[in-house]
This record gives structure tokens, sequence and C-alpha cells, in this order.
């Protein structure tokens, strides 16, 4: 029987996919897409967990979409390469972005293609100093993807992610962290610590208002002032019903620690 090419793993509130398919530097096949659509069912089951990381197995992060699953068509064949992003990535993509918990891309080598998009598509990203970013796709004739074009200029502006795009050069976590790709990048030694100890405290903080938090972060790339101000007041009012917003108030006032529920 094949090792499963993700892992899921639950431990005090945070919830850890590993993918796992280390020989081919964990490229995704469609199987690994589906294991994966289940392991986040299982995550977002009431009460499963407060907070996702994902990581790779092995010495890389990920390497995007496997390049050997598919039998390329001949050449007067078409090749739909569409059909696995509108299956597969985009769908995926949208889900980490939605869902009501922090997500946290722990990028512990390489991250290339599809996968680097991935990891820019969680809400923390956190890499070892060794990990590499690269936007593989020009060096096989295709354009960024996985929500690749959307990120890249948000965050590090057009040239950066025209240059990015273009050459297919590594990026160093460092430089990275330096460009604003990512949250932080550490020490190989430090990577795993660093990690854990985020995902904790993450998992112990106000879990509605995180997930409101991403909700209005998210939408603000593409609204105007007056929405964004809207939704800030929409938003605000359902963070102010919960009861960790009491037990926050409460704690303040007490001078103790609160003890968020994350409801
Ligand atoms: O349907 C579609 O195709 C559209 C979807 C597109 C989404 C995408 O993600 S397109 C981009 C796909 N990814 C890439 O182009 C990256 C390919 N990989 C690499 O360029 C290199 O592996 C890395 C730069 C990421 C790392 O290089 P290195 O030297 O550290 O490792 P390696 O030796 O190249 O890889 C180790 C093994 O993994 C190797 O197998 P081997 O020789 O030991 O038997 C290699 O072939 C395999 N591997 C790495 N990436 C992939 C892969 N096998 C299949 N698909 C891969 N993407």
């Amino acid at each position: 029987m094949n090792a499963p090419s993700i892992l899921l793993d639950f431990a005090e509130g945070v919830a850890t996919i590993t993918l796992n398919r280390p020989d081919r530097l964990n490229s995704f096949t469609e199987a690994m897409h589906a294991e994966l659509r289940a392991a986040l069912d299982q995550v977002e089951r009431p009460g499963a967990a407060r907070v996702l990381v994902i990581t790779g197995a092995g010495r890389g992060f990920s390497a995007g979409q496997d390049l050997a699953e598919a039998a390329m068509p001949a050449d007067d064949e078409p090749w739909d390469v569409g059909a696995t992003l509108e299956n597969n990535y985009n769908p995926l993509l949208a889900r980490l972005r939605a869902l009501p918990m922090p997500v946290i891309a722990a990028v512990n080598g390489v991250a290339a293609g599809a996968s680097a998009n991935i990891a820019l598509g969680c809400d923390l990203v956190i890499a070892a100093r060794s990990a590499t970013f690269l936007q593989a796709f020009a060096r096989i004739a295709l354009i960024p993807d996985a929500g690749g074009t959307y990120v890249l200029p948000r965050r590090v502006g057009l040239s950066r992610a025209l240059g990015l795009s273009l050459l297919a050069d590594p990026l160093s976590a460092e430089q990275a962290e330096a460009w604003g790709l990512i949250w932080k990048c550490v020490d190989d030694d430090r990577f795993a610590e660093t990690v854990r100890a985020t995902a904790r405290k993450l998992a112990s903080g106000p879990t509605h208002a995180y997930a409101l938090i991403k909700q209005s972060l998210y939408a603000a790339a593409d609204n105007d002032f007056e929405s964004q101000l809207a939704l800030e007041v929409r938003l605000q009012r359902e963070a102010g019903a919960t009861a960790d917003f009491r037990e926050g108030v409460r704690a303040f006032l007490e001078k103790r620690p609160a003890g968020f529920q994350g409801r």
C-alpha cells in the first residue's frame, strides 16, 4: 500500500497537515489533492482545531504540480492545463483564505510553482532560512498560478513581481522577509520551535476574531475606503458579540491573562 501523501495531526488545538511525498519534493498529484481536501474536511469539523499549520516532509515544502503524473498529449492534441487549476488549486486557495482560523505555512525548504503560491496563500508564512521561493512557471512556459499573479504584485510591487515571474530565479527566505512577501524567516535550528510557539499562541487566541481579522484584511485589497469602513463596522459588531470579547475586557480590567475559548 502507498504511504499517504497527506499526513494530518491534531494536538492542543493545532492541526498540522504535512505534504508527504518527499521523494518527489512533495509535488502535487490528483490523489494528493483529494487527500488534502479530506484532511481539510477534518480540520473544519466544529471544535477540531483553532489553527492550521501546513508544512512539507523531508527537505522541501513542495515543488508544485507533479509534472510527471499526467501523460503528455500528442502535439496535435489539446492540453488543458487550466482544468487542474479549476478543479484543484483554485478551490484550495479559496478554502484556505475562508478557513475560520489562522493558517500558517511552515516553509521548511524549497516552495516552487503552485506550492510557492499555496504557501503565500496562507495567513502567516514562516520560512526556514535555507528555504527558497521559486516562481518556477516560466521555466516551463507557464504563468504563475494558484493566486501568484494576485498576491505577488500586491505584496512586493509590480517590479519585483515581474522579476520573480519572468526570471524564475529562487528567492531566499531572508529576501522574501525583507520584501514583505512573508511574515518571518528564522534560522533552521529555530524553525520548528518558532512554528510551534506561533501555532500555540494562535490556538489559545480569540479564534472567531481571527477569522474576522482575516476577512477584513483580505477584503481590503479590493475595497474602496468607504466600503472598508462599512465592513469594519459590520465585523466589529460581530466580534463585539463574542464571549471572547467580554473575556478580553474582563481580563484586562482584572489584570490577568485572558482565557479565550475561541467563540
Ligand atoms: O497541470 C499542470 O501542470 C498545471 C499546473 C501547474 C502548477 C505548477 O505548479 S507548474 C510548476 C511545477 N513545478 C516546477 O516546475 C518545479 C519543478 N522542480 C524543480 O524545478 C526542482 O525540483 C526544484 C528547483 C524545486 C528543486 O530542485 P532540487 O535540485 O533541490 O531537487 P530535484 O533534484 O530537482 O528534485 C528532487 C526529486 O523530485 C527529483 O526526482 P529524482 O531525480 O530524484 O528521481 C525531481 O525530478 C522530483 N521533482 C521535483 N519537482 C517535481 C518533481 N517531480 C515531479 N514534479 C515536480 N514538480
